[in-house]
Formats: structure tokens, C-alpha cells, sequence
């Protein structure tokens, strides 16, 4: 039997990060699909669920998580794995998923749900959201240049974090080559054992009707 349970669905990023964090902890987890394009995460029952109306959301021993960063911190103490060495790596992790909630993962997400998934919004408005992805792109590229990992030699939750929503570049109209940093940064953490396409790992994908 499942010992963990992750609310996700395969187009989200946001669960990718926790079901590769599961993945490569080797745990004994089940998905629970999340049916967000028919509109599940705004009903009361999901509400109940996590009030924020957000995937993911992780179920165990008696514990309900949401919020990626808190749900990888959590599973990074309890498996010992990805977590931060001392105190100064700990903050350097913390700082860099701030980074990422706030100023990758968020205009990544948001302009490939308007360009690729719903097919919405103005022509402005992606071209500020494309503006500001390949702005923080340039800095992961510009950090990564001389490192492996996003704090030092090793794979954190940062790095789980971070990579989220970086496995479908064709889905935002970006080309790896263009960052050599993150490409090669990427390429290392697919090579990591128990990496598996966000795809292939969460169901939901290709999407019905
Ligand atoms: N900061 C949150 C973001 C979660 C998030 O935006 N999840 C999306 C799916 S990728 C969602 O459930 N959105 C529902 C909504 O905004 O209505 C996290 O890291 O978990």
C-alpha cells in the first residue's frame, strides 16, 4: 500500500517537483488525479482539501501538505535526502525556492498556461511574461555557469524545485542551447536515478477531448 498520497495532475509543474522528489526518494506514493482544467480545484470539496485551491497537495500519516517548497522541505527531512548539509546551505536552498516561487515558476507557469494550455490572453501580456521568464532564466544560466547544482556540487530541493516547469521548453517557446547553464544543469538531474518525464510520472497526459 501507498504511503503517500500527491494530489497533481501531468501539466503541473508545481506537482512534478514533489512527485520527482517522491521518485527519487524511492517512496512508496500514489497520485490522486486532479481534475484542473474541468475546474475541480475551485469546488468547496477541493476546497476542503487545501483551502488555497492549488495542487499539490501530499497526504501522509495523517498529514495534509500544500505548497511545493513546504512539501519538499517536509519530505527532505523525513527522507534525509536533498536537504541542506548546515545552516548557511539551508538558507542558500530557501533562498533560491523563494527565487523560484516568485520569479521563475510563476511566469513560466502563467505564460505557458496562456500560450499552450488555455490558449488565452493579450499579445502584451505575453510578451511581458516572456520578458520576465527570460530574464530570470538568464540568471539561473548566469549562476549555473560555474556549478553544478543550484547551492554547490550536490542535488537539493532547490534544484526540485527550480527544474518544475523546465522539462517542456517547446511549451514556452524556449530553446536550451540559448541557456548552456541550465541546459547542462538539466541534463544532470535528468541523469539522477528515478528521474521520470512529469508525463510520464503524473496522470492526466495527453489531455481527453
Ligand atoms: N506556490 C504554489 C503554486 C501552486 C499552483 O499554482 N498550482 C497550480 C497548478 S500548477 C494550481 O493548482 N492552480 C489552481 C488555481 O490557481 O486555481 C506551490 O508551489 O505549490
Amino acid at each position: 500500500m501507498a504511503e503517500f498520497k500527491l494530489y497533481c495532475f501531468a501539466q503541473s509543474g508545481n506537482a512534478f517537483k514533489v512527485a520527482l522528489m517522491l521518485n527519487l526518494c524511492a517512496a512508496k506514493w500514489e497520485p490522486r488525479w486532479v481534475d484542473f482544467f474541468g475546474g475541480e480545484t475551485r469546488t468547496p470539496e477541493y476546497r476542503a482539501v487545501n483551502e488555497m485551491g492549488e495542487v499539490p497537495v501530499l497526504e501522509h500519516r495523517g498529514k495534509r501538505l500544500s505548497q511545493s517548497g513546504v512539501i519538499l522541505h517536509y519530505l527532505a527531512a523525513h527522507f534525509g535526502k536533498f536537504a541542506g548539509g548546515n545552516d548557511d546551505e539551508r538558507r542558500e536552498i530557501l533562498r533560491w525556492m523563494l527565487w523560484d516561487n516568485h520569479k521563475l515558476t510563476s511566469y513560466i507557469a502563467t505564460l505557458r498556461y496562456m500560450v499552450h494550455l488555455a490558449k488565452v490572453g493579450e499579445p502584451q501580456v505575453h510578451d511581458f511574461l516572456r520578458g520576465r521568464m527570460k530574464t530570470s532564466l538568464g540568471i539561473l544560466d548566469s549562476h549555473l555557469q560555474n556549478r553544478s547544482f543550484a547551492i554547490g556540487d550536490r542535488p537539493t530541493i532547490a534544484d526540485l524545485s527550480l527544474c518544475g516547469y523546465l522539462y517542456w521548453p517547446d511549451e514556452f517557446g524556449i530553446s536550451w542551447p540559448d541557456y548552456p547553464g541550465v541546459d547542462a544543469w538539466l541534463e544532470r538531474i535528468r541523469a539522477l536515478p528515478g528521474w521520470v518525464h512529469p508525463y510520464e510520472l503524473m496522470p492526466g497526459h495527453p489531455r481527453k477531448g
